[in-house]
């Protein structure tokens, strides 16, 4: 564990539905985000909310947040919810190329969607839309460069949108020979994850490494792997100011494949660009070597590793 940051154990708080605000129009509106200790109190990753999740239970109630755009069978309000409950602060490098970068930027986008078969399980995506991969040892740099991380919730029972998160994927050089990604459940997933506290609550903080933006729980695994050119860095941990280094990117609930939402990244900057396109993602270029398409990362579950 890092020294500012806290493991999720210490408290994922959370926080009846005051702060649940649906996917979040303000991107980078900059909240207080302190690296003061936590007040230990709640060694859980539980999330109270009063959103109902399932269509069906929210219409006989005769609630007005019944919307489906997505037609998954969940509340687009309790997506929105949790989508931006769970939503990680990401930490950059203090190295990394984009921060001198003046066309530099990145967006979240997210899918919330229940196991098929199980719907009491709920799959959470994020896509980290950056503009640019700017590579190592000046080779595997490309225009676009999407990363993730996913984590599974377990509903409550006998309530009528609570959670719980029980995994956290995060993905690094997925699928290459030189593969970081890890899972995270169980004991490691509360020591593992870090906190920041943030306007008075939690939020899960991930890093994403020096100028490529694979994603880690922590400093300490980013960095694990010692081979030139192949090694990752992460955190900003020796600047006085970490915040700095710390987004919130604005995040767009992408909706389901064949039900879209707001998938279209425009609103990042990236014009033409969709979540559920099957087309490279070129970030703000037009032409050059451009990242793989987005789709499969909502689609691909990694705790299954079936797609959903
Ligand atoms: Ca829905
Ligand atoms: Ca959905
Ligand atoms: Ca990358």
């Amino acid at each position: 564990m890092n020294a500012r940051g806290l493991p999720v154990s210490t408290l994922f708080l959370l926080l009846a539905c005051g702060a649940c605000t649906g996917a979040s129009e303000e991107a980078d509106a900059e909240p207080v985000v302190s690296e003061e200790a936590l007040v230990q109190s709640v060694a859980s990753l539980s999330f109270t909310t009063s959103r109902v999740a399932e269509v069906t239970r929210c219409s006989a109630l005769g609630r007005s947040d019944c919307a489906d755009v997505d037609r998954d069978g969940l509340t687009d309000a309790w997506e929105d919810t949790v989508l931006a409950h769970f939503q990680p602060r990401l930490e950059l490098d203090e190295q990394e190329r984009g921060l001198t970068d003046p066309r530099f930027r990145v967006g979240t986008a997210g899918r919330v969607v229940a196991r098929r078969g199980d719907p009491s399980h709920v799959v959470v995506f994020y896509g980290f839309a950056f503009s640019e991969d700017y590579g190592s040892c000046t080779f595997t740099e490309h225009h676009g460069d999407v990363e993730r991380a996913v984590i599974e919730l377990e509903r409550t029972a006998g309530t009528n949108g609570d959670v719980r998160m029980i995994k956290a994927f995060t993905a690094a050089h997925e699928g290459d020979v030189t593969d970081a990604s890890h899972v995270y459940e169980g004991e490691r997933l509360a020591t593992e994850l870090e906190l920041v506290s943030e306007n008075g609550a939690p939020r899960w903080l991930l890093y994403t490494s020096r100028n490529k933006h694979g994603t880690y729980a922590n400093k300490r695994t980013c960095e694990s792997k010692k081979l030139p050119c192949i090694a990752d860095y992460c955190a900003s941990s020796n600047k006085p100011n970490r915040n700095d280094y710390r987004r919130l990117p604005l995040l767009l609930n992408a909706g389901e494949p064949a039900h879209p939402r707001d998938s279209d990244w425009s609103r990042f900057g990236y014009e033409g660009a969709d979540a559920w396109s099957t087309k490279p993602f070129c970030g703000v270029a037009s032409s050059g070597s451009c990242d793989s398409a987005p789709r499969s990362t909502f689609v691909r579950d990694p705790f299954t590793k079936t797609d959903i």
